[in-house]
């Protein structure tokens, strides 16, 4: 990929021989992680393909968004309604980072000890080695948890084009209010950048696309419930974090395709694992793209991903916007829908813990792992709750906290390892 982009990367300001150096890692981690993988549907040939174009192709794609005159915007967060940036013809692409590169220059505006996510996407930018946030006209961040609030601040004064939404702390209905007042001031900020009126129309047409995304991922969640398992939790994943920087259109009819060949796998009996095989859920902090470590311990340790209690996983789809029949309906519904999802940054956070058993019990899931980024203070705290909970459903319980580096990859699987076994021989910690 690298030589025909040389000249779009320059244009965006990219350090091109930090960047390249980047392409030849991700592309080796693609190789050992995913490429090795066995038994692989041929659907994810089109992943596979999106992740190799990834600062290519789709760079050129927004570009000529952006040369037509629509607006590019950066999202961190599942709370933003993406029908809003749909509805104003926007292009809606997460800017979320899950590797620790330009970390060292991050660490040079906020603490050591903030969470790699943050620090991931102030580094992929301070670094020179981000495509996206260099061709975004607008950022929206959210008034979520601590460490998001405040880097908000600072990246503001680097790029220039963040806009804050206020979310509440608590799921009351003063809280829905609120946001719903944010969703309407954001639907203004996006008309005035636009000049597009939100209109009951291209809102319509909007909700229908991102629907149809979210029935799409709806479907590959349920094809995991099946044992022998169709798809690995890796594969799965990938389909889930590319879900956030795709075309919305060309994603669902590709994952479509790809869930119509699972079903075929389903009914000859066909898996990536051996019937039998342990399965885990995973629940807890986002994994950005190229956050593969955690599933890719657990799979190699003899068990298989299916499913995530995540925002990359089923936070993200789980619900859909219900139909409306005004803008001012379609802003408290798209509110309604967002307070739906059970973020670690609400208090309390009750449902989430019913999340977890249900989605456990939907997939069959025999274990849990709790995965909190090192210093993502929300999801660590929150994991005392959740173990309680999920053991007092009988089921085993595994609470890892880590962060982007290979660093500690051999104690965790040498945990993963022991957890795997013991829900093998039916053994309680
Ligand atoms: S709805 S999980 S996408 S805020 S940045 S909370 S990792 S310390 S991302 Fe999130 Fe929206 Fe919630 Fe989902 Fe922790 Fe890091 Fe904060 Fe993070």
């Amino acid at each position: 990929m690298a030589e025909n982009y040389q000249e779009m990367w320059t244009s965006l300001g990219l350090n091109l021989e930090a960047h390249q150096g980047l392409l030849a890692v991700l592309g080796d981690a693609y190789q050992s992680i995913y490429l090795s993988q066995k038994n692989r549907p041929k659907g994810m040939e089109y992943f596979d393909f999106v992740i190799s174009e990834v600062h290519g192709l789709r760079i050129v794609e927004l570009l000529n968004h952006k040369k037509a005159g629509k607006l590019i915007v950066g999202t961190f967060c599942v709370y933003v309604p993406e029908e809003l940036i749909l509805a104003v013809d926007g292009v809606s692409i997460g800017l979320c980072a899950g590797a620790d590169v330009g970390s060292e220059e991050a660490e040079k505006y906020v603490p050591r000890n903030t969470c790699a996510l943050i620090k991931g996407f102030m580094g992929f930018k301070l670094a020179g080695l981000c495509p996206y946030v260099e061709s975004a006209d607008l950022i929206i961040g959210e008034t979520t948890c601590d460490g998001k609030k405040k880097a908000y601040e600072i990246f503001d004064e680097i790029t220039k084009k963040v806009y804050v939404m206020e979310l509440p702390n608590k799921k009351s209905e003063k809280g829905r209010l609120l946001w719903v007042d944010e969703i309407r001031k954001l639907g203004q900020k996006l008309s005035e950048m636009t000049g597009k009126k939100i209109t009951l129309d291209n809102l319509r047409q909007a909700a229908e696309k991102v629907n149809a995304k979210r029935r799409a991922l709806q479907r590959l969640s349920a094809l995991r419930a099946h044992d022998p398992a169709p798809i690995s939790g890796l594969d799965a994943l990938l389909v889930n974090q590319i879900s956030f920087y795709d075309d919305p259109v060309r994603f669902t009819t590709k994952l479509n395709e790809l869930c119509d060949e699972l079903e075929e796998r389903v009914n000859s009996g066909n898996g990536v694992a051996p019937k039998g095989t342990t399965r885990l859920l995973v629940s807890g902090s986002p994994m950005a793209v190229p956050n593969w470590k955690l599933h890719s311990i657990i799979e190699s340790s003899g068990a298989v991903v299916v499913g995530e209690e995540a925002c990359v996983g089923e936070r993200n789809f789980g619900n859909l916007l219900d139909d409306f029949s005004s803008p001012d309906e379609a802003m408290e519904k798209m509110a309604d829908r967002s307070m739906g999802i059970n973020c670690a940054c609400f208090t309390p956070n009750d449902e989430r813990f019913d999340d977890i058993r249900n989605l456990s019990s939907r997939l069959y899931a025999q274990g849990v792992v709790h995965y909190a980024l090192q210093f993502c203070t929300p999801y660590m705290i929150e994991a005392y709750r959740a173990k309680t909970a999920v053991e007092a459903a009988g089921m085993p319980f595994l609470r890892i906290e880590t962060d982007y580096s290979l660093e500690d990859a051999g104690q965790l699987k040498t945990r993963v390892e022991a957890f795997v076994e013991m829900i093998r021989d039916g053994k309680r910690s």
